[in-house]
């Protein structure tokens, strides 16, 4: 039955519209789109791993369903509360682009860019209609409880405040990453437990053309830590640009370049193989995360003078001169920082305007990770996702672990070696 439906929809495409054939049909053809956003104060690094989440359940998705041909729309990149830089204008709808590697993504998924979804899907009244906006939400009595159980139960939306509300058109507007013209048909409201395999039964392909979920976040990972969890990481390469501007920092202050490090990637990621055999450049490269970790994370913050204690002992240990810093910190901490390592060769990126205009806070941030990702020894933050991504880069780049999961520890507690989340290779 789903097929015959299937075809019909197929046949309305090429038909002009006809009694079968409602308007709304007229343009349906067997692609899908899949969108999603975050909840706004989530940052970077955490979004980072919702693709992953997004992307692993429609990569299966694909391998199941023979009918539809299912498409990624990834959400513009905009108003990130770390993004601070006053000099930089709104860092809004930024494209996926300027920070990754799009044909790299592709060879994992169908993706594309939220600009190329607006072009290719036809408009009606100037507007981008989305079929149905899903706003997932947490059961705050499960979590006051603690009895877990999956859920995903249509709620009405009103008790529910949500950020979506009918223009003139009988359209929801909403944030939609800053494009007033783009709106949804419907808006459903889900309470939802559970993994986002169990968001099959709502996309209903055979009534909606484009289809999304609002707080992706709550969604948890169906395969955490497989060989596909890994292959989705792998296809997240950064934009070439990027790796070249590390490259050349790397092999300007920190002596360090692929070739001895032994860190050289094949340029298709699906043909890089187990390894364990990564150097590294002869640099230690530290995380070191302020700003909002020094509230929210107080007990595993340590202070600038026991920071700087620890980074010493770890460049004592393994006999290295130089550091290479990435932080959220103040000027003023990384100079006291620098002032009591005095004895060594202490780094950080700093970009020239050029290069801030072009990549922007994320970018610079990208950077960062990437410089630390090819260092001898990593010592990252304690529960930080930004050390996260640095941790899983050096693993995709075949660093033993006991030079990856490193943290800080805080002054007061006693704290020993971070999780280990090694990398399965397929
Ligand atoms: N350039 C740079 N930015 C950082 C650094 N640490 C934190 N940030 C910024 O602060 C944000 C931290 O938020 P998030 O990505 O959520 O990571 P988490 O909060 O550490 O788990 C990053 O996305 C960056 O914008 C760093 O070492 N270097
Ligand atoms: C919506 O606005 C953006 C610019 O903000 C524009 O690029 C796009 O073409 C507009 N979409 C439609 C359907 O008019
Ligand atoms: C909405 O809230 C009202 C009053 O708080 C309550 O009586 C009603 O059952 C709620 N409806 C749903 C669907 O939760
Ligand atoms: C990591 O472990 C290997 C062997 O298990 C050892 O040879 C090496 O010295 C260790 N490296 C560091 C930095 O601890
Ligand atoms: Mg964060």
């Amino acid at each position: 039955i789903i097929k015959s439906i299937a075809n019909d929809i197929l046949y309305c495409q090429k038909e002009k519209i006809n009694e079968k054939c409602t308007s709304r049909q007229s343009y349906l053809s067997n692609k899908r789109y899949f969108l999603y956003d975050v909840n706004p104060p989530e940052g970077f690094n955490l979004r980072r791993d919702v693709y992953i989440r997004v992307a692993t359940f429609l990569k299966q998705l694909i391998k199941d369903d023979k009918i539809f041909q299912w498409n990624v729309v990834l959400p513009p990149w905009g108003n990130l509360y770390h993004w601070q830089s006053v000099d930089l204008g709104s860092q809004q709808q930024i494209p996926w682009q300027t920070f990754f590697d799009m044909e790299s993504l592709k060879k994992y998924l169908p993706v594309i860019e939220l600009f190329e979804f607006i072009k290719e899907i036809p408009s009606e009244n100037e507007e981008t209609i989305i079929d149905v906006l899903y706003f997932l939400k947490n059961d705050e009595e499960m979590f006051r409880i603690g009895n877990f159980e999956d859920k995903n139960i249509f709620s009405d939306c009103l008790n529910t405040t949500i950020p979506y509300k009918k223009n003139s058109y009988k359209q929801y507007t909403g944030s939609f990453w800053g494009y007033t013209n783009v709106t949804a048909r419907e808006v459903k409201c889900i309470t939802f437990h559970g993994t986002t395999i169990n968001l099959k039964k709502n996309l209903q392909p055979l009534l909606y053309r484009s289809i999304m979920f609002d707080h992706m976040e709550i969604p948890l990972h169906y395969n955490y830590g497989s060989v596909d969890y890994w292959n989705a990481r792998r296809s997240m390469r950064y934009n070439t640009e990027l790796h070249q501007i590390s490259n050349d920092f790397r092999l300007k202050y920190l002596n360090s370049n692929d070739m001895d490090d032994r860190t050289i990637k094949l340029k298709d990621w699906r043909l890089d193989k187990k390894k364990r055999n990564a150097i590294g450049g002869p640099y230690l490269s530290i995380h070191l995360r302020r700003q909002d970790f020094l509230i929210g994370h107080a007990a595993s913050s340590p202070t600038i003078e026991y920071a700087a204690f620890q980074i010493k002992a770890f460049l004592k240990l393994l006999d290295l001169k130089i550091v290479y810093i990435a932080t959220d910190t103040n000027n003023q901490e990384y100079i006291d920082l620098k002032e009591k390592l005095k004895d060594y060769s202490v780094f950080r990126y700093i970009p020239t305007q050029f290069v801030k205009n072009k990549f922007k806070d994320g970018g610079i941030a990208i950077i960062d990770q990437i410089i630390c990702s090819h260092a001898r020894y990593f010592v990252g933050t304690h529960e930080s996702t930004f050390s996260f991504r640095i941790q899983e880069d050096r693993e995709i780049l075949g660093f033993p672990t006991n030079t990856t999961f490193n943290v800080l520890c805080g002054n007061e507690i006693k704290c020993s070696i971070g999780n280990k989340w090694e990398i399965i290779w397929g």
